[in-house]
């Protein structure tokens, strides 16, 4: 089956894309399926770029060494960049339960479509019919550059400083199926990251590429600084085994958090996370909130920041290379890009899909949490009659936060 059913045409980013995506897949599956049935019916060995052959059908009525299959995407997925790839049943099993109590609680805020899709989350053969087994997979972005801890310059979140990873993650997994159909033959799947109703932590978890940290992340020996990515598919590779969780007494997440918003261990309520205030929200943010943001304008990596296994993490793809400065830029010089350098300067990556209003938004209050200079007061000014009452407003609030200060 070919990919090109979870296209993003709104918003998808880290809190999720979902937003596009076919609802009955099982013509085209079923297809799959058949394909792969006749081709299973020849007799061949596949091989691998790397020399690695899979003895898959050794006549009519045998099956492909799966053992063998799963090895050979691992490999695959190294050489692609991938720094983990594990296999689990397509089942996400206790983890919906906390999910719905999670949506129970509202604490999704307005990010409707997690309760919206909840039911496809929960079943990936509703979202994907014939699904029996989740390849998961982990790319490294950590930036090779450090995280400012200047007031007057603008804190992106790491995972936004470079290339769009919803593009960059499925083009490479896009890649693997490739390579796994040149081996055995069409077969079913979809693939994913961060661009449909997928449990991508816990299939991740159950992969065995790592444990569930506190913050509710992935996290494993070498850190969290890794997107997520998923095949979905029909080929029933055999599941890898979990790792055993090590957080241990550990709570420097908990505590690092700038807004208390991991409630409790393994829960975030996302009304109160800076990631969900500076980039899923629409409209205002609440005032209690803008002077915890301080200089974060996009994002927040505090509860990933200090948390001790990171010390151990690698450097992140090359295409996660900061661009456009994004790594240490001004307040006031983002404040001044207009909407058509917002538009062309973050073609590609992340941020773009919040909208120039929101970028300004979120600067504003950023500004009027940093010092009162003469340059962050004639910025401020600039933007004061901007033609959205949602900018107005909080450069406002700016305003008078530094007429305060
Ligand atoms: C919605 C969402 C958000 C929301 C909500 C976050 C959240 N924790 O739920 C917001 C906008 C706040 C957000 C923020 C961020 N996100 Co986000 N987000 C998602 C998304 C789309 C869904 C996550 C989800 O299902 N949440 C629902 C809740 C219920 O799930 P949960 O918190 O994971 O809870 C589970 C467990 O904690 C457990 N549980 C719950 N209660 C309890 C209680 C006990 C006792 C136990 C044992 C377990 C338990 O069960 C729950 C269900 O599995 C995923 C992509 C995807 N499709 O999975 C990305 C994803 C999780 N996000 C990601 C990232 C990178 C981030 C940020 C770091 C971005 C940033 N720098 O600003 C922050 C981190 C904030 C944080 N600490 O979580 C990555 C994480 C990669 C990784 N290494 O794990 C993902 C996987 C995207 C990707 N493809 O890479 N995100
Ligand atoms: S991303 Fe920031 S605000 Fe959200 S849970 Fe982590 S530390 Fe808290
Ligand atoms: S900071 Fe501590 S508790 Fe939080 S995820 Fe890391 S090891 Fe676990």
């Amino acid at each position: 089956m070919a990919q090109g059913t979870n296209q993003c045409p709104r918003q998808c980013r880290l809190a999720g894309a979902e937003v596009s995506f076919e609802k009955n897949h099982r013509s085209r599956l079923q297809a799959g399926g058949q394909r792969r049935a006749s081709s299973l019916g020849r007799r061949f060995v596949g091989q691998f770029e790397n020399g690695g052959n899979i003895r898959g059908m050794h006549d009519q009525d045998s099956s492909v060494d799966y053992v063998a299959l799963k090895a050979a995407i691992r490999d695959t997925g190294q050489r692609l960049g991938f720094s983990a790839i594990g296999v689990a049943r397509a089942d996400p099993g206790p983890a919906v339960g906390y999910l719905r109590a999670w949506l129970a609680e509202g604490m999704h805020g307005t990010m409707d479509y997690m309760a919206r899709h909840a039911e496809l989350r929960a079943h990936p053969t509703e979202l994907q019919p014939g699904t029996l087994t989740v390849i998961s997979a982990a790319l490294d972005y950590l930036p090779h550059t450090a995280t400012v801890d200047d007031p007057a310059r603008a804190a992106v979140s790491r995972y936004a400083q470079g290339r769009d990873y919803h593009k960059v993650i499925r083009s490479r997994l896009q890649k693997l199926a490739d390579a796994i159909a040149a081996l055995i033959g069409p077969f079913g799947y979809r693939v994913f990251s961060d661009s449909a109703p997928v449990m991508e932590v816990e299939f991740a978890r159950q992969a065995g590429l790592g444990w569930r940290g506190k913050h509710t992340l992935l996290l494993s020996q070498q850190g969290s600084w890794r997107f997520l990515g998923e095949i979905y598919t029909d080929l029933l590779l055999p599941p890898d085994t979990p790792v055993a969780e090590h957080c241990g007494t550990c709570t420097a997440c908990i505590d690092a958090c700038p807004t208390g918003a991991i409630v409790a261990p393994y829960r975030v309520d996302a009304r109160r996370c800076v990631s969900y205030l500076t980039i899923e929200l629409d409209g205002a943010i609440p005032e209690a909130f803008r002077p915890l943001l301080g200089n974060r304008i996009y994002g927040c990596d505090d509860c990933q920041l200090c948390c001790p296994w990171n010390r151990f993490a690698r450097l992140g793809d090359p295409e996660f290379t900061p661009r456009q400065g994004l790594d240490s830029a001004t307040l006031i010089e983002l404040f001044a890009w207009t909407e058509t350098q917002f538009n062309d300067r973050l073609a590609g990556n992340p941020i773009r899909r919040i909208g120039h209003e929101r970028w300004l938004r979120n600067i504003a209050v950023a500004i009027g949490n940093g010092p009162a200079t003469v340059d962050a007061k004639k910025a401020l000014k600039s933007q004061a009659d901007h033609p959205s009452p949602v900018v107005r407003e909080h450069v406002a609030w700016a305003q008078a936060r530094l007429a305060q200060a």
